[in-house]
């Protein structure tokens, strides 16, 4: 393994974290490209669970490099409370860059998150409110604060005085809300820019380099493939690429330097926020699911919908991403239900589709075709092999395998990095 782009082949939280951390441990550097602190990913070593917004899952090894990339949307006051966390429970924080053309997000973003959210009423998205759109709209409207800016002490006030200022017209104008204080921000990021300088790079040097010298390179993919802003269930989507793709952007680095793309997926279906879910279930399955998983967000807490897994999704995620593998997780959430479910296309009006539509209108109305699978009462968390899986479990994961035409590497059964049986 040199180069591996880690994605999300669903809606996020498939368990990215915890496989990044189980492969950083080979890794020279992590790198996160997209997104931001909207992110949640969770790794727990030992008894300690450690759940990482901003900084890359690559931090719980003093040895590996932690890149936070051009293409990341960057909030400087999470950023310090997670290093301020890490540092309280013992983790190095020496290793960590920040790219010099990151985004800077700032309160006004997620104000205007906020007032978006509301002034969408029953169309709402269900955004973590962590500003993440609004940053990303001043970037593509070349309007952004970079971190190149923020840190350069002679630009800084005069950028971004002006923009606190076309803000506040928009938050009092448009939205009709009570005005930010703008002197208050100015000196909380001057201040910042003081703590995070030490961080700051040119990432894209640095990734490039690790590459060149056959580094092991591990690109951590936030959210998932089904939030992507194109690929997406749009306009419920965040406003990054989570596809592998997205790594050349978001990290400069060749598409043609990445030589491992690894699809997360978990065994089952969830998602947070609104937006079409054909395999929802909203029922005492799902509830059970949800009660089994622990299925509730790590960014915000709110409760994940859960359903049954579908295959056309991850089939479509493995196109678009070019999927070489996937690791399967929370396999051991579906230990003691009688029968499982795969879904393996949609039945739309009086036709059977086998690709994931783009329109939401088609999408509510498809309903999942299923395949019934036996399920295993076998507790199965202390597996070390594939061998040692009960039947009903390997026939589940060799039937995804037909089904969405790639191999599975990884089963994850439990948290711990133990639980953890890596295929040849
Ligand atoms: P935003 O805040 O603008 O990105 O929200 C837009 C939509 O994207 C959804 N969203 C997420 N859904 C699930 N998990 C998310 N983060 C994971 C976590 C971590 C991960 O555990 O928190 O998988 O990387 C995440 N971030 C954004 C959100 O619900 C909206 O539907
Ligand atoms: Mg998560």
């Amino acid at each position: 393994m040199s180069t591996v782009v880690i994605v999300g082949s669903q809606w996020g939280d498939e368990g990215k974290g915890k496989v990044i951390d189980y492969l950083s441990k080979e890794a020279d550097v992590v790198v996160r490209g997209q997104g931001g602190n909207n992110a949640g990913h969770t790794v727990v070593v030992g008894d300690e669970k450690y759940a990482l917004h901003l900084i890359p899952s690559g931090i719980l090894y003093a040895d590996t490099m932690n890149i936070i990339g051009n293409g990341i949307v960057f909030d400087p006051e999470g950023f310090l409370n997670e290093i301020d966390g890490l540092i309280k429970k013992g983790i190095s924080v020496d290793n960590i860059k920040i790219s010099d053309r990151a985004h800077v997000i700032f309160p006004y973003h997620k104000e205007i998150d906020r007032l978006k959210e509301e002034e969408r009423g029953k169309d709402k998205i269900g955004t973590t409110k962590k500003g993440i759109g609004p940053c990303y709209m001043d970037k593509v409207e070349r309007s952004g604060i970079r971190i190149c800016d923020l840190i350069d002490e002679d630009v800084f006030e005069e950028i971004f005085t002006k923009q606190m200022k076309r803000k506040n017209t928009i938050i009092e104008k448009i939205y009709n809300a009570k005005p930010l204080d703008g002197d208050a921000i100015l000196n909380d990021y001057k201040n910042y820019a003081k703590k995070i300088k030490r961080y700051v790079d040119d990432t894209g040097v640095l990734v490039n380099s690790a590459v060149r010298e056959n580094k092991k390179v591990l690109l951590e993919g936030a959210q998932g493939t089904l939030l992507d802003i194109d690929f997406g269930t749009y306009p419920y989507v965040t406003s990054s690429h989570p596809v592998s793709g997205g790594f050349s952007i978001g990290a400069g680095i060749g598409p043609n330097k990445i030589e491992e793309v690894l699809g997360i997926c978990k065994a089952y279906t969830t998602r947070v926020g609104k937006g079409p879910f054909v395999t929802e279930l909203n029922d005492e399955i799902g509830d059970r699911i949800r009660e089994q998983g622990h299925e509730f967000g790590t960014t915000t807490g709110r409760a994940r919908r859960c359903g049954w897994l579908d295959t056309v999704v991850v089939k479509y995620a493995a196109r678009v991403n070019g999927m070489t593998s996937f690791a399967l997780m929370l396999l051991d959430v579906l230990s003691g239900f009688d029968k499982i479910k795969i879904c393996t296309s949609y039945k739309y009006e009086d036709k059977i589709i086998h690709d994931y539509p783009a329109s939401l209108k088609v999408l509510e109305k498809c309903q999942p075709v299923y395949e019934e699978f036996d399920g295993w009462n076998e507790d199965i968390t202390s597996c070390t092999s594939y061998e040692e899986l009960p039947e009903n479990a390997k026939k589940y994961i060799e039937r995804l395998e037909e089904l969405v035409g790639v191999p599975a590497k990884i089963i994850s059964i439990g948290p711990k990095r133990s639980q953890t049986i890596i295929r040849s």
